[in-house]
């Protein structure tokens, strides 16, 4: 109903006029809303911000799912900096080259029109329109050269997270006018080791995204819950699927694909963005960056890195660059992590002398060649930056050092040395009615507001679970050298369950000294270095779910995420095991359901769990030491 149809009156009128001109004359930008349209007439809303002034600027292109007008707003200001602090925004590195600043709501969210589906698939069996983020974002391109006179033609995406996925969705059939990719912290492959599942343990905690993410386009129907500690809501309603029917999530489309696929099948294998872009050929210039510490999508990046690094022919179309950040910590301080100190703010480093240079080389009118390394990796424990030609640098097998076994020994001890004689295997029972927290508790929500300290759980100080009787620990000698690795640790874990199924979680830790003077607080501090979780009805195969044999000792091979770590002299590396990670992983029920999603309260069972380090039943984790 407009102002037309209610009453008028003449001698009071409205305060408000018809239509408010803002007074930006004074402003040191210019800002353009427009709808673009894409190939199939959705018109898609898009933020334009151009520095005053400007002339054959570079333009950089985020797309998002989280609000463009929000992310082009931060602080409402006539200096185009604060209204770019805050997700996404490199901020000081977009303001202080120039560059004109393009954000926008992918199709179906909030101001652009058009469906969603999270993560939409590429044009195929999984996507039969002919549009996705692909398509979107290639005539996002056509229609910004074309229409923003103060650009150089030049375009750069770039995003954390989801907004991450669509730097990479850009490389699909990309635009003759983007020039560099820059995906940080990408959504790639949602159940190997993103966001939804990690080796197919599923992340109930990320509910609440799927829920507002998906219920409406401006994300207006809000997740609630009845209890502080999450650990309480996810044991009140017992299996993740009942959580969902409860909320009402059996609306919402994505939510049905994603119980109705718990396995690796085709849903998720074709829908993996590292294997889309295998099929691609290598056309845009690409920096990868990945947090050693990402607690969202620590799988990502490096999974991109090896589909497409062994395209890059001349050497210098792919960069990576691995920090000791959180998930996103790279646009903001990084000085630190937690308790963890780096000595220096690595994130304004990487800003400031990775990607600004990679940036202007690609998006400024005569910019030099950036001299970056392949690889600009940041070596925790010793605190500095490399520059590496390679990565990794050990692996179990194809690189020029291979891993060396560190196997789990009687006694509770940790070693380089094979184990003979002594006791066959450990022993805990896991209980589902008690599953071990994956933080002390209470457990927080997922995010970043309010004080939430989400983005620090991975260097929480793991002696929370060490002293717990479902928890294994085992343990080195004080070292007396330096212990060097670079790559992704595997565990070959030996294992016996009284279950039918069951999950293992095992973390490389770094035990500091019981004083550290520099930092009393450090003082036998365990800090895990790398830590991951498999189900194990996937063990031979993760499309492949079957029940375990029980009461005997099996082998679990499964991929730790990556670390470039120094255990410095006076230290001490720790294996722990355990079979819960609660409630970020929701709970093995430890017998065998077709749907661990919608398993009954009468299918979670104790467990006796065995953990084996005999002569011919070794448990070891192949460890990428190098120097040695
Ligand atoms: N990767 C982040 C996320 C996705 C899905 C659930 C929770 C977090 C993100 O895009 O922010």
């Amino acid at each position: 109903m407009d102002d037309t149809s209610k009453p008028q009156y003449p001698n009071y009128p409205s305060e408000t006029p018809a239509h408010f001109k803002p007074v930006t004359e004074s402003f040191d930008y210019v800002e353009r809303d427009v709808d673009i349209p894409m190939r199939d007439g959705v018109k898609l809303h898009t933020v334009i911000l151009i520095p005053k002034g400007a002339h054959h600027a570079g333009i950089v292109l985020t797309r998002t799912p989280y609000d463009a007008k929000e992310l082009t707003h931060h602080v409402m200001s006539g200096h185009l900096g604060p209204m770019l602090e805050g997700y996404d925004n490199a901020t000081d590195v977009i303001v202080e080259d120039g560059y004109i600043r393009v954000i926008q709501d992918i199709r179906g969210k909030y101001g652009s029109e058009g469906d969603y589906v999270m993560n939409r698939p590429v044009h195929g069996p999984l996507n039969p329109t002919p549009v996705d983020d692909a398509t979107d974002t290639y005539d996002t391109i056509d229609w910004l050269v074309k229409n923003i006179p103060e650009s150089n033609g030049k375009v750069g995406t770039i995003g954390i997270s989801y907004d991450g996925f669509e730097p990479l969705m850009s490389l699909v059939n990309p635009h003759p006018a983007l020039k560099v990719a820059v995906p940080m912290n990408p959504m790639v492959d949602g159940w190997m080791g993103d966001d939804w599942f990690h080796h197919g343990a599923f992340r109930q905690q990320n509910m609440s995204y799927i829920y507002e993410q998906s219920a409406s386009r401006d994300n207006s129907y809000k997740w609630w819950t009845d209890y502080h500690d999450e650990y309480d809501l996810f044991m009140h309603y017992v299996s993740a699927g009942e959580l969902g029917r409860a909320y009402g999530m059996e609306q919402l489309g994505f939510w049905n694909k994603m119980t109705a696929h718990p396995a690796y099948d085709s849903f998720w294998s074709e829908q993996a963005v590292d294997k889309v872009l295998a099929a691609q050929p290598l056309k845009v210039p690409t920096m990868l960056v990945h947090s050693l510490w990402d607690q969202e999508d620590i799988y990502g990046a490096l999974a991109v890195y090896r589909a497409i690094k062994p395209k890059d022919t001349s050497g210098d179309m792919v960069k990576l660059v691995m920090g000791p950040w959180h998930h996103g910590q790279e646009i903001d301080e990084g000085s630190s992590l937690g308790a963890i100190q780096f000595g220096s703010d690595t994130a304004k480093y990487f800003r400031e002398h990775i990607l600004r240079p990679f940036l202007a080389q690609y998006l400024k009118d005569g910019a030099p060649k950036a001299d970056i390394a392949p690889v600009t990796a940041f070596q925790t424990g010793t605190n500095h930056w490399q520059r590496l030609s390679h990565w990794p640098l050990a692996c179990e097998d194809g690189c020029n050092v291979k891993s060396r076994p560190l196997y789990l020994e009687p006694d509770n001890k940790l070693g380089f040395q094979a184990p003979n004689g002594g006791n066959a295997y450990d022993q805990y029972i896991s209980d589902p009615a008690h599953p071990v927290p994956f933080r002390a508790r209470p457990i927080q929500p997922i995010g970043y507001d309010n004080g939430l300290t989400w983005s620090q759980w991975l260097v929480d100080d793991q002696r929370e679970a060490s002293g717990r009787t479902d928890v294994v620990t085992y343990v080195s000698d004080v070292l007396t050298q330096p212990l060097t690795i670079a790559g992704a640790p595997v565990v070959h874990l030996v294992a016996s369950t009284s279950g039918t199924d069951s999950d293992w979680v095992v973390k490389l830790i770094d035990v500091y000294p019981d004083q550290v003077a520099e930092q009393p607080e450090m003082g036998g501090y365990q800090l895990a270095v790398s830590m991951d979780i498999f189900r194990g009805r996937y063990r031979e195969g993760f499309d492949n779910p079957k029940p375990l044999a029980d009461n005997q000792p099996l082998t679990f091979r499964f991929d730790l995420p990556a670390a470039n770590h120094v255990f410095l002299p006076g230290h001490r590396v720790m294996v722990q095991v355990q079979s819960s990670w609660f409630p970020l992983y929701d709970r093995n029920p430890q017998t065998f359901v077709p749907n661990i999603f919608f398993a009954k309260p009468g299918d979670y069972q104790k467990a006796t769990q065995r953990i084996y380090h005999s002569a011919d039943q070794a448990s070891y984790i192949a460890l990428p030491v190098i120097g040695q």
